[in-house]
């Protein structure tokens, strides 16, 4: 029996071959279709199916518009597949360590978590300031406060 092979069009299953090669590094469920692929991926990607070759692109969370991106948090560094917060002083990352929140730094210890010379810690953001007993100055110049 003869086949007209031109009537067939041979689907090739990129997803069965070698990442990075048959299909796109970044693609993290290959899923054959004829003709290409398509991509499911994982969170932090976005699927990009638009052409037969699938592929999924990072997500820039440090980008103001982007899903993930937050506003309250101070230094934003984009990673593959998430990204990473750090905090000005006086804040500290909340617990889901995306955004920055201020320290309560008067809830803390005298001499420790604020001036040892700080007689009425007041918190304020970012850091504190400071009221004093009669007799003493005080000096809320710079984030730490103080008596003097
Ligand atoms: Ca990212
Ligand atoms: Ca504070």
């Amino acid at each position: 029996k003869q086949y007209n092979r031109s009537a067939f069009s041979a689907d090739i299953n990129e997803c069965a071959g070698k990442r990075g090669d048959d299909f796109h590094q970044d693609c993290y469920e290959c899923i054959n279709e004829n003709p290409g692929y398509r991509c499911k991926c994982n969170n932090g990607f976005r699927e990009d199916n638009s052409n037969n070759e699938g592929n999924c692109i990072d997500i820039n969370e440090c980008e103001v518009g982007e899903e993930g991106y937050d506003r309250d948090c101070h230094n934003c560094n984009n990673t593959k597949g998430s990204h990473t917060c750090s905090c000005n002083r006086g804040y500290k990352l909340s617990s889901n360590g995306k955004s920055c929140i201020d320290v309560n730094e008067c809830d803390g210890v005298n001499g420790t978590d604020y001036n040892q010379d700080c007689h009425h810690c007041q918190n304020a953001e970012p850091g504190y300031t400071c009221e004093c007993n009669d007799g003493y100055e005080a000096d809320n110049s710079n984030l730490e406060g103080t008596c003097v």
